[in-house]
C-alpha cells in the first residue's frame, strides 16, 4: 500500500516541527519546501536520518521546488513572515497575502485533489485567501487555530485542578487571537463542566492566559512564536483526514450560513474526514457566548476586507 503523502510548506519553526511530528506519528511520507535554498533539505535529511531512532520508515524529501509536492494528499500552509519590529498588522497581512497567494497557485497546480490546511497568520483571512484562490470547494481547505487554542486551555485547566490533561475538553470558537471564544460551559474535566468544578475567578484567568496564550509566549522566546504546539495541533488535523477518523475539532472553516455567518472563515467545531471538512457542528450559544462570537467574526471580516480578494 502506497504511503500518504504531506507536503508542508516553510520549513521554519512551525513547518519542520511538523514534519517531524507527522514522521513521528508514523502517519505519512512528508515534502518540506521553503524558498531558502538548501535548509529545507538539510532538516529532511537531519529528520530521515533520525527515523532509524523513531521507529517509522517515512521518506522525507526537502525541496525548494513544487515539482516535488505533486499528488500530495494534504498540504500544510506554514510559509510566512512574522511580524518584525516596524512592521504594522496590516504589513504583515498584505505581506503574507502575497506568500499565501503564491504559494496556492503552485500547489493547486501540482496537488488539484489535495486539502489544504493553513497556518499562517493571520490564520483566518489566510485561510480565506487560501480558499479563493485555490478555487476548492470549501470541504478542502481549512485553517488550524482552534486545536491549539484548545490545546492550551486544556493545559492551563489541567493545571488549575492538577488533573490529567487525557481527562480534560475543551471548547473554543471564533476568531484566532485576542478575540477567541472560549466556552467553559462546553469545557469539561472527565465530562463535568467546569463551570461546576472552578470559581468564576479561576475560569477567567484561565480564559484570560488562554486567549493571550501566543503573546506569552512570543513574550518568553524574545524572537519568533510558538512551534511545538502549534506543530502537534495541525498533527491532530492531519491524522483526523488520513484516518478518516470523523472527529469533530474546532477549525477554521468557510461559514455558508452556519451559526449565522455567510461568507467568513471562522473558528467552529468540524466534522474531520477522508473528506477534509465534513460537516460543521452547530451548537447553541448563549447570550454572552453569541456577542462574544459575533464580535470575532466582525473583527476577522474587517481584516479580510482590506484585502482585495
Ligand atoms: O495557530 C496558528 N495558526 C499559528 C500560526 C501558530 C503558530 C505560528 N503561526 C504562524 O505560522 C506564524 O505567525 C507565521 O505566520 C507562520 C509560520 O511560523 P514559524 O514560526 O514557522 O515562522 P518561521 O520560522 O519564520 O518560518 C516561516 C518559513 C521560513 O522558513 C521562510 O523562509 C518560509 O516560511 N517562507 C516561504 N516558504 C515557501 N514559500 C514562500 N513564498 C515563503 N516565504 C517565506
Amino acid at each position: 500500500m502506497a504511503r500518504n503523502k504531506i507536503t508542508v510548506v516553510g520549513a521554519g519553526h512551525v513547518g519542520a516541527t511538523t514534519a517531524l511530528a507527522i514522521v513521528t506519528n508514523g502517519l505519512a511520507d512528508v515534502v518540506l519546501t521553503d524558498i531558502v535554498e538548501g535548509m529545507p533539505q538539510g532538516k529532511a535529511l537531519d529528520m530521515m536520518q533520525a527515523t532509524p531512532l523513531i521507529g517509522h520508515d517515512a521518506k522525507i524529501t526537502g525541496t525548494n521546488n513544487y515539482v516535488d509536492t505533486q499528488g500530495s494528499d494534504i498540504v500544510v500552509i506554514t510559509a510566512g513572515l512574522a511580524r518584525r519590529p516596524g512592521m504594522s498588522r496590516d504589513d504583515l497581512l498584505f505581506k503574507n497575502a502575497e506568500i499565501i497567494g503564491g504559494v496556492v497557485e503552485e500547489i493547486v497546480k501540482y496537488s488539484p485533489d489535495t486539502i489544504i490546511i493553513v497556518v499562517t497568520n493571520p490564520l483566518d483571512i489566510m485561510a480565506y485567501l487560501a480558499y479563493k484562490k485555490s478555487g476548492f470547494p470549501r470541504e478542502r481547505v481549512l485553517g488550524m487555530a482552534g486545536v491549539l487554542d484548545s490545546a492550551r486551555f486544556r493545559t492551563f485547566i489541567a493545571m488549575e485542578l492538577g488533573v490529567s490533561v487525557d481527562n480534560t475538553h475543551a471548547f473554543v470558537l471564533g476568531g484566532h487571537g485576542d478575540s477567541m471564544v472560549p466556552l467553559p460551559r462546553y469545557s469539561t474535566v472527565a465530562g463535568v463542566p467546569i463551570t461546576e468544578l472552578m470559581s468564576e475567578e479561576q475560569i477567567n484567568r484561565i480564559v484570560q492566559r488562554t486567549r493571550q496564550g501566543g503573546a506569552e509566549i512570543v513574550n518568553l522566546l524574545g524572537t519568533g512564536s510558538a512551534y511545538f504546539a502549534p506543530a502537534w495541533s495541525v498533527t491532530q488535523m492531519v491524522e483526523a483526514i488520513l484516518a478518516d477518523k470523523k472527529e469533530i475539532l474546532p477549525c477554521a472553516a468557510y461559514l455558508e450560513g452556519e451559526y449565522g455567518v455567510e461568507g467568513a472563515f471562522v473558528g467552529v467545531p468540524v466534522m474531520l474526514g477522508a473528506g477534509g471538512m465534513e460537516k460543521v457542528f452547530e451548537i447553541q450559544l448563549t447570550g454572552d457566548e453569541r456577542t462574544a462570537f459575533d464580535d470575532s467574526v466582525a473583527e476577522v471580516k474587517e481584516l479580510t476586507a482590506k484585502l482585495d480578494i
